[in-house]
């Protein structure tokens, strides 16, 4: 909205012409978002504790039970904060910014859904994972199906490493896009065990994405690096922006030892967006990388089911999701927070690295 009051006050008021740039209302949506968190934080965590939206802590699970009674479903304040914040410094006209914080809401009201389910009716496992996954179907084919009906918009893919390798998937490219959204959503579920694990790479994932949305939205960047463009995806910079925001904002008070966790209200649908905006920057391959604490947490998780089943009941890891085990392995909670965000500042880098390695 401001974008909308102000630019076009640029005629009169060069001053006014700064709104123009992407760049500039990406960090402002940002610092907005950022504020938004931040200010109104301690009261949603008052909020959710008057409402009794408080995690119950698994008696296996030992070393947590210091957490008993954390307030949860804390994605609410990411959910407000980054709406607000597009809503003011987005070029509203954009269909891509809907898209995205429609993703974003939808996932969230699948999250919201379980969580209401688990913490609200005393339903300990909250909805059935096949409902969850409905859920989760039913909004990501919608945006994947919005989405490829727009001009600008190919169903080809950009193989990383290979500039020339761009086959087009046609129609195939709804359930696989569909399938990164999904797979995306629950690999940030997945990751979400331990204070700030989930919300550090994100905010390195959603600032990583940044970048690529730009240089998609951005004709001569797009050339110049030899990337797919994307006309009028520049403008998810903005929703980057405001993700980075609240996230930051989100770790101030989740940070260990957190003072609330996001619930699967915030996990499913920020893993969601983020994948949505891998398919929107036209990066949907090198997702795994810049997301790849995201992976290794899931497929930590596929390698320990299916060996436990293959096997007759032996484990490769003590637990997963990975966190686990080097929580069983005696590591403080706080170092395998620190070294995953590491890892994932690492891979968002090499990430980064291949737009010139092609
Ligand atoms: C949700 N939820 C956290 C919090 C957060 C198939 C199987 C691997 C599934 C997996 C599972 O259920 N994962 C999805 C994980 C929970 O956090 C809540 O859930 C929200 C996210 N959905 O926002 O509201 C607990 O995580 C801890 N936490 C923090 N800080 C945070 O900032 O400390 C969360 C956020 C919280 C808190 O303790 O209560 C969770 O871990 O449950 N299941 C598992 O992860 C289980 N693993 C397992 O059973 N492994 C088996 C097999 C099946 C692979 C094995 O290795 O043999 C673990 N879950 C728990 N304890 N609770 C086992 C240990």
């Amino acid at each position: 909205m401001i974008y909308h009051l102000l630019y076009p006050l640029a005629a009169k008021i060069s001053l006014f012409n700064v709104f123009r740039y992407i760049t500039f209302r990406s960090v402002y949506a940002l610092l907005t978002s950022l504020s938004i968190s931040i200010l109104f934080g301690p009261q949603l965590i008052e909020w959710l504790k008057s409402l009794h939206c408080r995690q119950h802590i698994l008696a296996e699970v030992t070393c947590h039970q210091a957490k008993e009674g954390t307030p949860t479903m804390g994605g609410i304040i990411i959910g407000v904060a980054l709406v607000v914040s597009v809503l003011l410094w987005a070029d509203l006209t954009n269909v891509y910014v809907w898209l995205s914080l429609l993703v974003f809401i939808g996932f969230g009201a699948v999250g919201f859904w379980d969580d209401y389910t688990k913490i609200v009716k005393k339903q300990n496992k909250g909805i059935s994972p096949r409902a969850k996954l409905a859920g989760q179907l039913v909004v990501a084919v919608a945006a994947i199906s919005a989405l490829i009906f727009q001009p600008a918009y190919s169903t080809q893919l950009a193989v990383p490493f290979f500039k020339h390798v761009h086959p087009d998937l046609g129609l195939f490219y709804v359930p696989f896009a569909v399938f990164i959204l999904v797979a995306s959503s629950n690999a940030v579920n997945l990751t979400d065990g331990l204070d700030g694990l989930a919300i550090g790479p994100l905010v390195v994932s959603a600032a990583c994405f940044s970048l690529f949305t730009y240089a998609a939205g951005n004709a001569m960047i797009a050339q110049y690096l030899n990337i797919t463009p994307v006309p009028g995806v520049g403008e998810v910079t903005v929703v980057c922006g405001a993700l980075v925001g609240a996230g930051l904002g989100f770790l101030w008070f989740n940070a260990y030892p957190a003072q609330v966790f996001m619930g699967d209200v915030g996990s499913l649908a920020l893993g969601g967006t983020l994948g949505f905006i891998a398919v929107l920057a036209k990066q949907e391959l090198i997702l795994a990388l810049v997301g790849g604490v995201f992976v290794f947490e899931t497929l930590s998780v596929i390698l320990q089911v299916g060996y436990f089943k293959m096997s007759g009941g032996k484990r490769i890891f003590r637990m997963a999701p990975l966190h686990h085990h080097f929580e069983l392995k005696g590591i403080p909670e706080s170092k395998i927070i620190i070294r995953f965000w590491i890892l994932s500042i690492l891979m968002a880098l090499m990430a980064l690295s291949t737009l010139k390695l092609r």
